[in-house]
């Protein structure tokens, strides 16, 4: 069995759960409240050292943290994450993508403005940080012009780990109406067999 450590409501957490729940692979989901320091503390800096979740630990005890390692991890072997090369060379694209150029901007808005309520003392932090967040948007809106899913024409992990995000941004003040291809595609990915929403428990 497959354990979990993660905070509820948060998108890198909610992406190995969702793709788990997605395959069938049974999972216990441990609670770790990072909003009051449980990150690091002495045991869970053993599980990893960074002192983030998710951490994903595997039925012989290993200890796996990034949740996009995560995703290639419990996907392998599956039509989530194609073999053929070029076809799993674009997926790791949108993967790369999503730590570097939207999480950054998407999800850290949303944690200073909906989690720790600084939409107000920090409006020139988060007024320089949008825009990058907007372009992250605008490359996903131009990809869905070309393509149901993010790396083609087949639900894959990168769906999984850019919907996480993308889906609440606008909890972070981002406007997604702006986005026809983006908001038909956040339907699409709710309509996959074993979908939960993130805000219930993993
Ligand atoms: N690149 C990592 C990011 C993990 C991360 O930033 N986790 C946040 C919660 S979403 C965290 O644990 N923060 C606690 C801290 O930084 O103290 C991943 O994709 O798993």
């Amino acid at each position: 069995m497959y354990t979990l450590y993660g905070m509820t409501g948060s998108g890198n957490c909610y992406k190995p759960a969702l793709l788990m729940r997605q395959l069938g692979i049974p999972y216990t989901w441990i609670e770790v409240d990072l909003l009051r320091g449980a990150t690091h503390s002495p045991d869970f800096l053993a599980l990893n050292p960074t002192g983030k979740v998710p951490v994903l630990q595997l039925p012989d005890g290993r200890c796996l943290s990034e949740s996009n390692a995560m995703l290639c991890l419990l996907a392998e072997g599956t039509p989530l994450l194609p073999s053929e090369r070029w076809a799993r060379a674009e997926v790791m694209q949108w993967l790369f993508f999503e730590q570097y150029s939207h999480e950054p901007a998407i999800a850290t808005v949303r944690f200073w403005v909906h989690y720790l309520g600084k939409a107000e003392a920090w409006r020139d932090r988060i007024r320089e940080t949008r825009p990058k967040g907007y372009a992250a948007l605008q490359r996903m809106e131009l990809q869905l012009c070309r393509s149901d899913y993010l790396a083609g024409d087949a639900y894959s992990i990168a769906d999984i780990a850019l919907y996480a995000y993308t889906h609440v941004a606008d909890q972070g003040g981002y406007r997604l109406g702006d986005f026809p291809r983006i908001e038909a595609w956040l339907r699409r990915v709710q309509r996959q067999p074993g979908y939960f929403a993130m805000a219930d428990r993993p």
